[in-house]
């Protein structure tokens, strides 16, 4: 399996309660070397841009709410298949049910304050790292 690149967000909830170090140690541990990262904090635009693809859900109002409370950490990782080696460290959307041992079960709380984001697909890993990063930054 070749190199990849993913799109990872340590989520407002995560970086507030100060378990971005540990996050960012459980991705290395589980083979993702970050690089690219800087901490932001999203604009309702930048927020309602990220997320277009969820804009007619009904949590999108509370979704941007939550990513614009508070500065978060955006990142570019790599590995051996970074797309879905990333989603199975996250574990489950919802952390309450997220697998014992995943990032989201470890340092989530619940379906919205859930500790990541990542990419799930090479099309969305594509755009996210678009969103939020320059070419040079790559
Ligand atoms: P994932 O992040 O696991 O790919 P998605 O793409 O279904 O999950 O949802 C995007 C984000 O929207 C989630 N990370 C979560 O924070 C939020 N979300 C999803 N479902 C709900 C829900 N029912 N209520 C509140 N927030 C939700």
């Amino acid at each position: 399996m070749a190199k990849e690149r993913t799109f990872s967000i340590i989520k407002p909830d995560a970086v507030a309660s100060g378990k971005s170090g540990a996050i960012i140690q459980h991705l290395i541990d589980g083979g993702l070397r970050p690089v690219a990262m800087k901490m932001m904090h999203m604009t309702d635009r930048e927020a309602k841009g990220f997320y277009h693809v969820h804009r007619e859900r009904p949590f999108f109002g509370e979704l941007v709410k939550f990513m614009t409370s508070g500065p978060c950490i955006v990142q570019v990782l790599e590995g051996e298949n970074a797309i879905a080696r990333n989603r199975e460290l996250m574990g489950a959307t919802d952390s309450k049910k997220a697998e014992a041992g995943t990032i989201r079960q470890k340092f989530g709380v619940d379906i919205e304050k859930n500790a990541v984001h990542g990419s799930d697909a090479p099309e969305t890993a594509a755009f996210e790292m678009g969103f939020f990063f320059a070419g040079k930054e790559l």
